[in-house]
């Protein structure tokens, strides 16, 4: 009887355990994803990828990982803008595209970046 027991218990732990872990990192991976960002770099005085497509209040991370350069991402339109200020090398910042439609991100220091983000419903 005991051996029965401590076998049940210890296919209970085998069978249960793997699945409790699979449900909780499940969770933390659908997090995860849910609120990972898409990188932009800013590399060589560009943003890269130039053209992006996204949904409604999906994020943009802009990173300066252009050596010593500064850059000044920013967007100005009648229905979504933001502002980064001047982004230090090494710094990133996060905008939440809360509007959707067609819109271009420009570099305050350097005009000829420019980034296309369209953003779905
Ligand atoms: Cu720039």
């Amino acid at each position: 009887m005991q051996s029965a027991l401590l076998r049940a218990v210890r296919l209970g732990r085998f069978g249960c355990a793997p699945f409790v872990v699979a449900i909780v990192m499940g969770a933390l991976a659908g997090a995860a994803l849910g609120a990972a960002p898409y990188v932009i770099s800013q590399k060589d005085r560009e943003f890269k990828p130039a053209e992006i497509s996204i949904k409604r209040g999906e994020v943009l991370r802009f990173i300066n990982d252009d050596g010593e350069l500064l850059h000044h991402a920013y967007l100005s339109s009648d229905t979504f803008s933001f502002d980064s200020g001047d982004q230090q090398p090494g710094s990133k910042f996060d905008v939440t595209f809360s509007v959707p439609g067609d819109f271009t991100v420009l570099c305050g220091i350097h005009p000829k970046m420019k980034l296309a983000v369209h953003v779905a419903k």
